[in-house]
């Protein structure tokens, strides 16, 4: 039986997203927004703006630019830089952050930028390796407790047999693997390949799943098995994955480093991928996908802060950079100068402004009712006219939340379809931010006490 080894990679959490229904800007082929369409509705002369934004990238003439959302809280800034990502291709890169976790943590400021930036610029790789190739006759999963949580069970080992040209082959793969074909879906019958140095497993057939191409591969033993051949692959990284990946190998503590992947990574290291990553280009190996680096409450960044940015900005390696603000005149942190937006004006005079604008009712009912679709929730038209009207009064977000544990409760009830009267229950339940802020006022006294 072959063994394959294997290069465990670094966790990463994936936030479920309220923007999961958004695939694009939603515009006609004159660059008119369409009301409702890719996930997006209204807000239409934001979209259209977004839309030039896009060509001008597609046309490189963003170069030392970057985008200034401006509106209230829930005016979609966060949704409108999610669909550029989304029109610059599918596997363009999107980080996004908040200005206030600059200062929530115990790196620099400049190294969680730094981070932000090569999180936010992909490298696709095209390279020929060694795979295993074959049809899965056979799959076993070994599962074992989590440790973190013992009532849930995590994959810990896989026996695969392939069944290949003109033989069978049995493979035995520890837990990283069996976590990646059991995230694949991968079931009897699917072409599967796996890398033979790296161990990645990539899937054809019924998904277009991605390789993971593992830089460097120094140190790593191919074993002599069977069937092994030489595959085209492509890939994409982002270079802060490629930057974990080679400051893993250096301490060589792969799964101890994985624990703490909020690290400070050195300079050293940075070099000598973008060295690795410029050589893969000049062999024609690899391209740059420049992705989208959205900094939301920009106005809480400081001024070492927007510098930072403002080199990054001239660097050849940039991703677009998208800041949003629903601030006006207000103080550059760090300083007692007041600006537009809290932004210095060098900054800003690279920056083109979208403006961003409440909805109405209908334009809300809209949004509700894709979120409502996305999360496979089912509201009455009445139940959906209630939370429209919460959402025009209280917040867009407000009423968006109020669907899930809307759900809850209808199914409590034993019903799948929310009702007015489910609406009315969870609004009495939890606060808006104007009720929970006029309770505290009203209870003032004994609160503070
Ligand atoms: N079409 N969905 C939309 C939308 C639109 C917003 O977080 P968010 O982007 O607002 P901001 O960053 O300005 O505070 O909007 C709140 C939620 C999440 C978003 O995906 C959805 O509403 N949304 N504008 C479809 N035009």
């Amino acid at each position: 039986m072959v063994e394959i080894k294997e290069i465990k990679k670094v966790p990463e959490i994936e936030k479920a997203s309220i923007h999961s229904h958004i695939t694009g800007l939603g515009l006609d082929e004159h660059g008119k927004a369409i009301f409702k369409a890719d996930g997006m509705v209204g807000q239409e002369e934001a979209r259209e703006a977004a839309g030039l934004v896009v060509q001008l990238v597609k046309q490189g003439k963003m170069a030392g630019k970057g985008i200034l959302l401006v509106g209230p809280s829930g005016t979609g800034k966060t949704a409108l830089a999610v669909a550029i990502a989304k029109e610059l291709g599918e596997d363009t890169p999107f980080t996004a952050i908040n200005a206030s976790e600059l200062y929530s943590t115990e790196l620099k400021k400049t190294e969680v930028l730094m981070q932000a930036i090569r999180k936010s610029i992909g490298v696709r790789v095209r390279e020929k390796r060694l795979v295993y190739e074959g049809e899965v006759k056979e799959l076993r999963i070994k599962v074992a407790k989590s440790r973190l949580n013992p009532y849930v069970q995590v994959p810990r080992e896989a026996e695969i047999t392939l069944k290949t040209k003109d033989d069978e082959m049995k493979l035995t793969a520890g837990e990283s693997i069996a976590e990646q074909l059991v995230r694949l879906g991968v079931r009897k019958g699917d072409v599967i390949w796996i890398d033979a140095e790296t161990g990645q497993v990539v899937k054809t057939g019924r998904s277009k799943e991605v390789a993971k191409y593992d830089i460097g591969g120094g140190g790593v033993e191919v074993p002599s098995g069977p069937v092994k051949k030489e595959k085209e692959l492509t890939s994409t990284f982002t270079l802060h994955d490629l930057d974990l990946n080679l400051a893993a190998r250096q301490i060589s503590f792969t799964a101890i480093f994985s624990l703490f992947s909020e690290r400070e990574i050195s300079d050293d290291i940075r070099k000598e991928v973008d060295r690795l990553v410029k050589d893969m280009i000049n062999k024609g190996n690899a391209e740059l996908i420049p992705g989208v680096l959205f900094i939301d409450d920009a106005h809480m960044l400081d001024i070492e802060a927007f510098s930072f940015l403002t080199k990054a900005l001239e660097s050849e390696l940039s991703p677009i950079l998208i800041l949003a603000t629903n601030r006006g005149m207000t103080k550059i942190r760090g300083t007692d100068i007041e600006s537009p937006h809290g932004i210095p004006l060098d900054l800003l005079d690279r920056l083109l402004i979208i403006p961003t604008k409440p909805y109405n009712e209908k334009e809300i009912r809209e949004i509700i009712s894709i979120r409502a679709e996305e999360l496979n929730i089912e509201l009455d038209p009445q139940a959906l006219d209630e939370l429209a009207k919460i959402g025009s009064q209280e917040s867009l977000r407000y009423a968006v939340q109020l669907l899930e544990p809307a759900n809850l409760i209808a199914n409590r009830n034993g019903r799948n379809v929310i009702k007015p009267e489910d609406i009315k229950e969870v609004y009495n339940y939890f606060a808006d931010i104007k009720r929970s802020v006029n309770y505290v006022k009203e209870y003032e006294n004994l609160l503070l006490k």
